[in-house]
C-alpha cells in the first residue's frame, strides 16, 4: 500500500505523517525539481505513506502546486490520504473536490478539530463523509488523537469516490469534448483530465502523450473561455470552476457545520 498525504500547506500533514511512520523514512528530490520529498514506513509494515508539500489547488501557481500535479500523473500509489483543517474547513475542501475528481480513493483526516472547537464550529463527521461519499476520521494530529483510528481505516477496502460537482451546461459541454478527444494516459481519469486541462493546469496540458492535440483542444478552451466573458466580462474558466465548486462547499458547510459558542 502507498499512500499519498495532500492538504493545504499548516494543515498538520509533517504532525501527522510522524505520527503514522516509524522513524526509517527517506529524503529525496521529486523527478527534475529540487523539492524534497519524504517517504515513511507506515508502523506494522502497513505499506509507506508519502509526504507532498503543502498546496491549495492542483493547478498550479506554485512550484509546490507543480510538484503535486506531477505526481499524480507520474507515480503509482494505491490511494490518497487528505489532510483537511477543520477551523478552515471550506477553503481547505476546494482540494478535496480535486482530489476526489482524480477517481483514486480518498480518505480524509479531519485535522484541527480541536482549534475549530475553540472558534466555535463543530464539524459533523458523519455529515461530511455521507455528503462525500468517502471515509473522514477526526485527528488532532498534534497530541495524536485519532491517529490509531486513521491507520485502522487505511486498512479497510479503499473507497473510490463517486463524486461529481456539475460544472453547468457549458463547462459540462466542454469537458465531454474534452474527454472524447484526449487520448488515454496510464490510466487516468478521464474526466479528471479533461477538467484540470479546462481549468489550464499547465502539468496536464503538457502531458507528451496530448501533443498531437494540445493545439485543438487549447483553442477550444479559449473559445470557451470568449463565450464565458461575452456573458460575463470579469469571469474565467478558472473562476467559474471555483465558484461551482464554492457553491457545492457552501451547501456542504450548511448541513456539516455547528456553530457553538466559541470557548
Ligand atoms: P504541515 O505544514 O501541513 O506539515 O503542518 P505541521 O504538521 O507542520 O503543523 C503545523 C502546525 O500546526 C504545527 O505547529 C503543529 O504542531 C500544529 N498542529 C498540527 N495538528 C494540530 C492539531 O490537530 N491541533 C492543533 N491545535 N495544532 C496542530
Ligand atoms: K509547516
Ligand atoms: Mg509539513
Amino acid at each position: 500500500m502507498q499512500v499519498a498525504l495532500f492538504g493545504n500547506p499548516n494543515t498538520g500533514k509533517t504532525s501527522l505523517f510522524n505520527e503514522l511512520t516509524g522513524s526509517y523514512e527517506y529524503v529525496g528530490n521529486w523527478t527534475g525539481v529540487t523539492v524534497e520529498k519524504k517517504v515513511g514506513q507506515l508502523k506494522e509494515n502497513a505499506g509507506v505513506l508519502i509526504d507532498l508539500p503543502g498546496i491549495y489547488a492542483l493547478n498550479p501557481l506554485s512550484k509546490d502546486e507543480a510538484v503535486a500535479s506531477r505526481f499524480l500523473i507520474e507515480e503509482d500509489f494505491t490511494s490518497v490520504l487528505n489532510i483537511v483543517d477543520a477551523s478552515q474547513l471550506a477553503r481547505n475542501l476546494h482540494l478535496t473536490i480535486q482530489l476526489m475528481e482524480y477517481g483514486k480513493p480518498v480518505l480524509i483526516g479531519l485535522n484541527m478539530i480541536d482549534v475549530a472547537k475553540s472558534r466555535g464550529m463543530k464539524v459533523n463527521d458523519r455529515s461530511l463523509a455521507e455528503a462525500l461519499g468517502i471515509p473522514v476520521v477526526p485527528i488532532i494530529a498534534r497530541t495524536g488523537k485519532g491517529c490509531k483510528a486513521i491507520s485502522e481505516q487505511m486498512q479497510e477496502k479503499a473507497v473510490v469516490p463517486d463524486f461529481r460537482i456539475d460544472y453547468g451546461d457549458e463547462l459540462e459541454h466542454a469537458a465531454t469534448y474534452l474527454m472524447d478527444r484526449l487520448p488515454d494516459f496510464r490510466s487516468l481519469n478521464k474526466r479528471w483530465l479533461a477538467l484540470q486541462f479546462l481549468e489550464g493546469n499547465e502539468v496536464i496540458r503538457q502531458i507528451p502523450a496530448f501533443m498531437n492535440v494540445k493545439p485543438e483542444l487549447e483553442d477550444f478552451c479559449a473559445g470557451v473561455e470568449r463565450r464565458l466573458r461575452a456573458a460575463n466580462p470579469h469571469t474565467s474558466i478558472k473562476q467559474e470552476m471555483f465558484k461551482k465548486r464554492q457553491q457545492f462547499i457552501d451547501r456542504l458547510m450548511e448541513t456539516a457545520v455547528e456553530k457553538t459558542a466559541a470557548e
